[in-house]
């Protein structure tokens, strides 16, 4: 089945415990990226161990190979369990996140495309393609691609084969998830969830369409 990941960026620490605990029972993960983590710190990730689903860290590490792997170390010791970097910063920069989460046990995505719509700017033009082989090279878990662009999914998946896509852009930014769902591993949903009336329901819509 088609993962469910909540990205979880809600900056008020109370509202993002209480929809995190509701929802967690119907999700496969939890992304907590910048905007929870410099609001309520990264301890958070700690606190939010207790509802035993998987923590991805969403802070699209940027950086030369060492600093990489200092911020990565930082992440798997707080208690996450994947780590999401870019990848245009090339081999080396890429290769010391996919490092550490290893010696951790743990995951490392890369960013092949983005979602919003300036993202075409600099990532086509064969640059996702690129940033796609180059975390097959590298031995990453899997890549990050648009849920807004479902050709551009289907033609990076004849790079990384097996490995994963997980695929942001669901709902708020206007991706189809029933039709993104065929195509991926795991979709990431945060507004059209947590700014719901009622998250556990906009879950459900969601459930309806992963594919078994
Ligand atoms: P919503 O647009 O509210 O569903 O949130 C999408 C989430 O996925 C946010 O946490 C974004 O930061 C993240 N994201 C994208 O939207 N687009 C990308 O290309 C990559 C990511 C990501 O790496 O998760």
């Amino acid at each position: 089945m088609t993962e469910l990941i909540l990205a979880l960026d809600v900056t008020e620490k109370k509202k993002a415990f209480s929809i995190a605990e509701a929802c967690a029972p119907h999700l496969d993960a939890i992304k907590l990226g910048y905007p929870l983590i410099l609001s309520g710190g990264l301890a958070i990730a700690g606190e939010l161990e207790e509802l035993d689903r998987p923590l991805i860290a969403d802070f699209k590490v940027a950086d030369i190979p060492n600093t990489n792997r200092l911020i990565a170390e930082q992440v798997f010791d707080a208690g996450f369990s994947s780590i999401i970097c870019h990848g245009f910063t090339g081999k080396d920069a890429v290769q010391a996140c996919v490092d550490v989460a290893e010696d951790y046990g743990g995951a490392c995505f890369v960013v092949a495309e983005m979602s919003h719509p300036g993202a075409t700017t600099f990532f086509h033009g064969g640059t996702a393609e690129k940033i796609a082989a180059l975390s097959v090279e590298c031995g990453a878990d899997g890549i990050i691609a648009p849920a807004t662009r479902p050709e551009r999914v289907k033609e990076l998946r004849k790079i990384v084969g097996q490995r994963k896509i997980l695929s942001p852009g669901v709902g708020a930014q206007g991706g189809d998830a029933a039709t993104v769902a065929k195509l991926v591993d795991g979709i990431i949903v945060g507004r059209a969830i947590y700014e719901a009336k009622d998250p556990v329901t906009a879950i459900t819509t969601f459930s309806a369409v992963r594919k078994t």
